[in-house]
């Protein structure tokens, strides 16, 4: 029988388990990719396994979320980065190289090859046809020391493209569609593999805008074929050895097809704040507008920017308007800068921004309170913009670009100018890889450079067979790990020291969570469905870690949130009839009993000791998951086994 893409690449891979849907597997990763924000972390935990150099392809390690230096905690993080990346075995990219999955897409990336990235949009390297998942800290580090990477084996959904885009409709449009119709939680325990006759038109920058926002699916990860296009950007990368033909068998099978007319798509917009609330410009209106920000590991490839140069040329931002732009790589900013399309964004009145993550992540640039913010990026959940009132869009950089120029939300087909991008594609990017440094061949005499910011990661204790604790906090649907864990210019300097980071946990929704939590030696939290959503920062279960939380009752978790939680020892558990959700209030005491033969039995008895009833929850989990739960976390689990 045939088989699609992602079959061929995990067969090649597996190392443990069979490939049938919703097994448990082993794969080999074959390389990882870290940032700064999680990687500090991630750092740590590879160090605390005992190894002397990576035994991955390759390693590399970005810097590109923390890079406003207002203290010494930044600059502190990178060194400790650098260092610990050279003695072991790991590239090292530094700050101002770009986007770690801009870069990694233009340099690193490989057709048919495997990657793990403690970074949630990892699938960005899926527009290569690339197997690329993100993952928790720890998780990246085992990967590091050249353990298997677990996965559930996922449903595999084609996405069958026909036709083609018409004017400025652009990919980002494609995947605001496939969001309409999936919904944040719509993609977990799924890929997507697009294909169709629609793939051979898009180029695989704008493929990869689709695969890096198929994360806002809550997807395993999303994945293109490697054509003929996909040739054509390794050969302008100098690549040539690294491009491998790699496509779905004509009778391969599908757990689920979805078809879209490429023709009849529009200008879109995600509005706020969820990335899955699709409505199209027109639909929307021309709505005034405060502030355009271009850039983010979605879209800021030197095809978007070529574009948005296009727009821009010879034209200036409305009066009412603040444009931001953050181009994704030094290779995107050194192309601008030499062929002029750079003058022509300055010209316009557009504040130019340094190649990093910059304002997707609330480093910078919040908008005025209750302001409307137009953002070329993938996520525009509340308060991530680092203003609670603004109410963020989610665009194309086509859309971005002219509504920067007309100081309202625009559908740019109805602009009173023509543009033609047809002449912007490039046979040959500028290649300069001496701002990656090699490790060092020889590590012994390599010292790794810790900050005081750098604080000891916390680590839970054995679990016990009954817990009693208070319902700290209950949540409604799709609370997101920026609500968990948030992330801004004021607590990103703290990845590394989850004391601090600690008092800031649910901060944007609830600022005496903390308090309460440690006023109460820690407790439960209860949530809705797809609890933890997006980001894979490690942070939004180490932070309720060392605030004593035990355990997450939630109607359903998101993929890299619930591995978290088990890694750091807390019990993901989902209630078995989802209408005890409405019975339990917060403050609420709950008592969990015969907590380890409720595992064995994938099913735990909870008592509201308050309120005076029973229910039942789901503890479904895996062998070596239950043995990380018993043994209080992933780390101590492995101390225990090496014993
Ligand atoms: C994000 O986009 O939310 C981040 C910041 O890149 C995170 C990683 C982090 O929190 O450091 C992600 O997507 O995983
Ligand atoms: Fe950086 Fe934003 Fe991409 Fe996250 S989504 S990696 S913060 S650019």
């Amino acid at each position: 029988m045939g088989k699609n893409i992602v079959e061929k690449i995990l067969l090649n891979h597996i190392v443990e388990g069979e490939l049938k849907e919703g097994n448990r597997v082993g794969i080999r990763i074959d390389r990882t990719l870290t940032q700064d924000s999680t990687g500090t972390m991630a750092y740590l935990q590879l160090e605390a396994m005992g190894i002397d150099r990576v035994k991955t392809k390759k390693s590399v390690a970005y810097i590109d979320h923390n890079m406003l230096q207002q203290g010494f905690e930044n600059a502190d993080d990178h060194k400790f980065i650098q260092t610990i990346a050279n003695k072991y075995g790991i590239y090292f990219s530094r700050p101002g190289n770009g986007i770690c999955h801009q870069v990694n897409l233009e340099r690193f990336s490989v057709p048919g090859e495997t990657l793990l990235g403690s970074d949630s949009h990892t699938p960005t390297a899926g527009g290569v046809g690339m197997l690329a998942i993100g993952a928790g800290g720890l998780d990246v580090a085992l990967a590091m020391a050249g353990e298997a990477y677990y996965i559930k084996v996922p449903k595999v959904v084609k996405v069958e493209l026909k036709g083609k885009l018409s004017k400025m409709v652009s990919s980002k449009d494609i995947i605001l569609e496939v969001l309409k119709r999936e919904t944040v939680k719509g993609g977990v325990g799924k890929v997507y593999e697009y294909a169709g006759e629609g793939v051979a038109y898009l180029s695989v920058p704008q493929r990869a805008t689709i695969t890096n926002m198929g994360a806002e699916l809550g997807a395993t990860t999303s994945i293109f074929p490697s054509d003929e296009k996909t040739k054509e950007f390794f050969i302008a990368q100098n690549r040539l050895d690294d491009w491998k033909e790699l496509s779905a068998d004509e009778d391969a099978k599908y757990d689920d097809i979805i078809e879209i007319d490429l023709s009849k798509l529009e200008p879109m917009v995600a509005a706020p704040h969820s990335p899955d609330n699709i409505k199209t410009c027109r639909e929307e209106g021309k709505i005034k507008i405060d502030q355009v920000a271009i850039g983010s590991c979605t879209n800021s490839s030197y095809e978007d920017l070529m574009k948005v140069s296009k727009i821009l040329k010879g034209r200036k931002v409305a009066d009412n308007v603040s444009l931001v732009i953050a181009p994704g790589s030094r290779q995107v900013m050194e192309m601008i800068a030499r062929n002029g399309a750079l003058a022509d964004i300055i010209s316009s009145g557009a504040r130019i921004l340094e190649n990093s993550c910059g304002p997707c992540i609330g480093m910078g640039q919040s908008p005025g309170t209750d302001a409307v913010s137009i953002r070329t990026f993938n996520r525009n959940f509340y308060g991530r913009s680092g203003t609670n009132s603004a109410k963020v869009y989610l665009t194309s950089p086509e859309v971005a670009a002219v509504s920067a120029v007309y100081g309202c939300l625009m559908d740019p087909r109805d602009a009173e100018f023509d543009i033609d991008f047809n002449d912007i594609s490039t046979d040959s990017f500028i290649i300069d890889d001496s701002m990656i440094i090699s490790p060092a061949q020889d590590s012994s005499k390599v010292e790794i450079v810790r900050g005081p910011n750098i604080k000891p990661f916390p680590l839970n204790t054995k679990l016990t067979d009954i817990i009693s604790g208070k319902v700290i906090i209950k949540t409604v649907d799709n609370i997101t790990t920026d609500h968990i864990m948030p992330s801004n210019a004021k607590l990103l300097p703290y990845r590394s020291n989850i004391p601090y980071l600690s008092q800031f946990c649910f901060s944007t929704i609830d600022e005496d969570f903390a308090n309460r939590a440690m006023e109460n030696k820690g407790g439960f939290i209860v949530a809705g469905e797809n609890y933890g959503q997006g980001s894979s920062r490690e942070h939004a279960a180490l932070a309720p870690l060392y605030l004593g939380i035990k355990g997450v009752i939630a109607k359903s978790f998101a993929r890299i949130h619930k591995a978290n939680l088990i890694n750091s020892g807390i019990l993901p558990m989902e209630f078995e009839n989802p209408d005890d959700y409405a019975k339990i209030e917060q403050m609420d005491e709950l008592k969990l009993e015969d907590i380890i033969i409720g595992l064995k039995k994938s099913r735990i008895k909870v008592t509201d000791t308050k309120k005076g009833f029973e229910f039942y929850v789901k503890a479904q989990f895996s062998k070596e998951e239950v043995e990380m739960l018993l043994a209080g976390g992933r780390l101590n689990a492995i101390k225990e086994k090496s014993k």
